[in-house]
């Protein structure tokens, strides 16, 4: 398509295995890939951490072992056929995978790669979701905040005719992602997740793990003038079933496009980034209406502080 007009894609992924080979998993990006170039896709957007199994889900002592679930280069040895294939096609794409810089940091990183080829953006999770230490009670664990250092902001990009930002699982759930970005001028949000359906501390969400998945990626979209993509790493994966029900968000909060079962799948839908004018031009015109001297506590406060006791004397 051209322009501002975009035909964007979910690359949807299945289950990774413990053992499978990052050349496995490149093996099935690429054939995501070529379905994209099949539909004449531009964007095509794949899940969080989608080059491995989702390894915080374990504790694991041996650092080396940790260490070979991250990546020191990018594009690098199995990563390089992607990127080559993708220019071949014209087609941009967005990645997730963890991240091992060379000064020794280790993040949850997000990239997006223009239709040359080139790396245009680099986002590291800020919200890192779960627990520190071995917590022996959970049916599996969920130590992002022990594997991964918390990135520090939210960055836009100009690319693929609009503005773009990326956010990764957890942080879909934080109204302040979405408005952050937007205040960065963000037209198209990009958010890979690994979803678990049971949530330990409190199961009675599990049942819940869709609607919650729609609603906060909706009301991102809607409440910032914006296309949200969601991208799920789902299906049942070493004994843990995680959410599918990947899309693309329209700036009406509608859904255009979503994934029908929790395998590889590819699901798209044509985007015009100008329909964001509607409604960052009107009822969410932030110029006009934001308040934000009203807001400081949003970054004055962490936590909730509750009025003081009224005294009765
Ligand atoms: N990957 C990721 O961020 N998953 C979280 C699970 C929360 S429960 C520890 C999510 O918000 O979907």
């Amino acid at each position: 398509m051209s322009g501002r007009k975009l035909r964007i894609a979910v690359g949807q992924l299945g289950p990774i295995t413990k053992e499978e080979t990052r050349d496995k998993v490149v093996d099935r990006l690429l054939s995501l890939l070529h379905q994209a170039n099949d539909a004449e896709v531009d964007l095509i957007v794949y899940p969080e951490l989608a080059l491995t199994t989702f390894f915080p889900r374990w504790f694991i002592e041996d650092q080396s072992a940790i260490d070979s679930f991250f990546e020191t280069e990018m594009p690098g040895p199995a990563t390089q056929r992607l990127f080559e294939a993708a220019k071949d096609f014209g087609i941009g794409f967005s990645l997730g995978y963890a991240e091992l810089t060379p000064d020794g940091h280790r993040y949850n990183t997000q990239i997006l790669v223009e239709r040359d080829g080139a790396i245009v953006g680099k986002y590291r999770k800020v919200h890192l979701p779960g627990h520190e230490d071995h917590e022996t009670w959970r049916e599996f664990q969920h130590l992002e905040r022990r594997y991964f250092e918390a990135g520090s902001d939210f960055t836009t990009w100009n690319a693929f005719g609009g503005v773009v930002g990326m956010a990764i699982c957890n942080d879909r759930r934080w109204p302040e992602t979405y408005r952050c970005l937007a205040l960065g001028g963000a037209e198209l949000i990009l958010i890979g997740y690994n979803t678990p359906l049971h949530y330990a501390p409190d199961p009675s969400q599990d049942a819940l793990a869709g609607f919650h998945n729609h609603l906060v990626m909706q009301s991102g979209a809607y409440q910032n003038g914006c296309f949200v993509v969601g991208v799920a790493k789902g299906g049942v994966e070493e004994g843990v079933a995680s959410l599918a029900e990947s899309c693309v968000i329209a700036p009406s909060g509608e859904i255009l496009a979503v994934t029908t079962h929790s395998g590889d799948e590819l699901a798209f839908a044509d985007i015009d980034l100008d329909a964001c004018d509607s409604y960052k031009n009107t009822l969410f015109d932030f110029n006009r209406y934001r308040r934000p001297e009203a807001y400081s506590a949003i970054t004055d406060q962490k936590g909730r502080i509750t009025p003081a006791e009224e005294v009765n004397d």
